[in-house]
């Protein structure tokens, strides 16, 4: 009966052992759980090289940064100064400005839901999937290229901002949200359709627009010198 005495004194001894080992977890299970990001960092290649991290940086000369399984929420892509491709794709959640130059940013395929930003210079965008988040051409003369399968979501906000800018939305790219142009003459193609909630807002300056069906709102004021046309659907807002 030795063995049914041991029995009995070691399994207690094992149970305090298992309480020991499951209190010890839990102590420890919170600092894991605040130490956790809220969301993973995001891997892209600058000039070559794999970083992954919350914030995705180049340097002040052209640099090439490619993201191409996506930007998370938590991410800041921040080209700096020089002439920079960025290439995206897959789910663009962060932030991505292009810093001063003249920057191309392409959106190859997936969606925008965060903010694409080219600050200063003459920067190109040539986007490929649908807009929800929003896109910035910033200071200067921007250039924003929103291809068929880029429609602008009822959130979404595309905006010229300072300078002359051109923003031509093929067909297929339907405006749900806003496209607006902002300061001096900005051109603004809607080749396909502005849906009932959908707006195309020259603001200031004397705005180039032309939206082929009008089911929402385009209107290029404040005038003078604005010259819109809609071929199809609500007619342009007139001068006032
Ligand atoms: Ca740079
Ligand atoms: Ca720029």
């Amino acid at each position: 009966m030795t063995y049914d005495t041991n029995r009995h004194t070691i399994r207690p001894a094992l149970r305090r052992a298992a309480r020991a080992v499951a209190l010890a977890a839990a102590l420890f299970l919170p600092a894991a759980v605040l130490a956790a990001p809220a969301q993973a960092a995001s891997s892209c290649t600058v000039n070559g090289v794999p970083v992954t991290s919350t914030v995705i940086r180049g340097t002040e000369a052209a640099d090439t940064i490619e993201c191409s399984s996506g930007v998370a929420a938590d991410t800041l892509v921040e080209a700096l100064g020089g002439d920079d491709t960025i290439t995206l794709a897959g789910i663009v959640a962060g932030r991505v400005r292009g810093g001063d130059g003249a920057d191309r940013s392409t959106l190859t395929s997936g969606e925008l839901t965060g903010d694409l930003d080219g600050q200063m210079g003459r920067d190109v965008f040539e986007v490929r999937g649908p807009v929800k988040g929003n896109i910035r051409g910033g200071q200067d003369d921007d250039d924003i290229h929103l291809y068929g399968n880029a429609p602008v979501g009822p959130a979404a906000d595309v905006r010229g901002a300072k300078g002359a800018d051109k923003i031509t939305l093929d067909v297929g790219a339907d405006v749900d949200g806003l496209v607006e142009g902002n300061d001096e003459r900005d051109e603004i193609r809607v080749l396909g359709t502005v849906n009932p909630s959908g707006k195309v807002h020259g603001n200031a300056g004397p705005d180039f627009i032309r939206v082929h069906i009008n089911r929402g709102i385009v209107d290029p004021r404040p005038g003078p010198g604005d010259d819109c046309m809609v071929d199809v659907g609500n007619p342009c807002v007139p001068e006032s």
